[in-house]
């Protein structure tokens, strides 16, 4: 089966060319200046840029919510990524109940997922069932078994997603020995108690008192923390959902004195706005709560600086396709709410519009955090995330003069709204 892509411009995070791409079974087995050859399907390129499929490194589908019980979106709703660009997702796997992270890797894999995803999928190990040296001696197996990545909630007190600090560092010591890079959801919970509790008891319980109540402060000092102990451990870590200057700027510091740090940011960070949560009809409110929250223009500048100076490395999306009937859990009181936006099929048009467009990054800078790193990251470069002989043959073919409007309709995420509608 072959397939030729011809008179495309190719952007990898290194190099911007014109030539044409030959696909063979799956694999890219030539690529040249004018290719001649008789193919199954020739796709005219002309006028577009051809990148490497996208490796969104940060999707919920079917995962647990942040109550810790329920699940959001599931498998079936994985082509929203691929109508976006994704070709490679990176799951998270929770802890199913009563199973241990294996298992739970097992029936991610065959049982949830079977037969229903669009796009390939790499995985995150979460420990969401933590039972001492039983669970860490889980973490060599999950390497050898092609899981280099773990991610562990530092926030979310008292739910099963919680991890507190002697745990975490059990964690490190023991992902250290073995080469696996833990990932971090980094808001430190007794500040949030503090903050939330404070503004729940005084009767104010719309969603807005989210935003108002995950201060960056809070984020900072997790940030700071996390990368404390992991320099302590030798671990190598990965900061996930970055939203602000304040924690921003704790990994720059970090990375400049040589921790073994990497920090991800997400679209929405980039390009939305905490006042979206000031509406006063709950349903529009609601579905810009995520965790860390939306912050302000200062924050949105500093972080696409940030991808620039290689402060932050990666963009993912962290699609988290939650229903507006979920959502309504916290009608009358914001702490309810399950946390999360979907985003998964928005992030490489979000980075494009918003970025690229805007003169804020490159195109190759585009590919290097919506593909390269992350593959990197979840060791399946070069396989994913370039565009080389013998990788696979994942494309995306990109209409740079496309103009349009974002609806669900258009764009969309498995659920009945888009955090993005009415954006360019
Ligand atoms: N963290 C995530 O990574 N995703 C959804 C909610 C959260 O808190
Ligand atoms: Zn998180
Ligand atoms: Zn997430």
């Amino acid at each position: 089966m072959k397939t030729l892509v011809k008179n495309g411009t190719i952007v990898t995070s290194t190099n911007e060319f014109a030539a044409d791409i030959l696909i063979e079974d799956e694999k890219i087995s030539m690529i040249a200046s004018h290719i001649d050859v008789e193919a199954d399907t020739v796709i005219d390129a002309a006028g577009k840029y051809v990148l490497p499929g996208g490796v969104d490194n940060h999707s919920h589908f079917e995962a647990l919510n942040t109550d810790g019980v329920t699940t959001n979106a599931g498998y079936d709703t994985t082509w929203v990524a691929l109508k976006g660009g994704t070709t490679t997702i990176v799951d998270f796997c929770t802890n199913e109940p009563g199973m241990d992270m294996m298992e739970s890797l097992e029936y991610r894999l065959n049982v949830r997922s079977k037969g229903k995803l669009a796009p390939d999928m790499a995985i995150h190990a979460v420990c969401t069932d933590f039972r001492g040296e039983e669970t860490l001696d889980e973490i060599p197996k999950l390497v050898e078994a092609g899981v280099p990545t773990m991610k562990l909630f530092l926030a979310y007190k008292p739910t099963p997603l919680y991890m507190d600090d002697y745990k975490y560092l059990r964690f490190l010591e023991r992902a250290s020995q073995v080469g696996m890079t833990m990932m971090v959801h980094a808001e430190n919970p007794d500040v949030l108690d503090y903050e939330r509790n404070k503004m729940a008891e005084a009767g104010c319980l719309d969603p807005k008192y989210h935003y108002m109540t995950r201060p960056p402060y809070g984020e900072a000092e997790a940030v700071a923390r996390s990368i404390k102990f992991a320099d302590a451990m030798d671990c190598p870590l990965c900061i996930v959902h970055v939203s602000c200057i304040e924690a921003a700027e704790v990994i720059q510091e970090a990375r400049a004195k040589g921790s073994l740090v990497i920090g991800e940011t997400c679209p929405h960070y980039l390009v939305l706005d905490k006042h979206k949560m000031d509406d006063p009809d709950f349903d529009q409110a609601a579905r810009w709560v995520c965790s860390p929250p939306l912050r302000d223009e200062e924050d949105r500048e500093y972080l696409w600086k940030c991808l620039n100076h290689d402060w932050l490395s990666i963009v993912g999306s962290d699609n988290s396709s939650i229903p507006l009937y979920q959502k309504h859990w916290g009608e009358g009181d914001f702490r309810k709410i399950p946390n999360g936006c979907p985003g998964a099929g928005d992030r490489l048009n979000a980075l494009w519009t918003y970025g690229v467009e805007k003169g804020k990054i490159t195109r190759q800078k585009l590919v290097d955090v919506y593909a390269t790193l992350p593959a990197k990251l979840n060791g399946i470069f070069p396989q994913k995330g370039t565009i080389d002989i013998g990788t696979d043959g994942d494309l995306v073919i990109f209409d740079p003069e496309y103009r349009g409007t974002v609806t669900v309709e258009s764009n969309p995420t498995g659920v009945e709204y888009n955090v993005y509608e009415g954006c360019e």
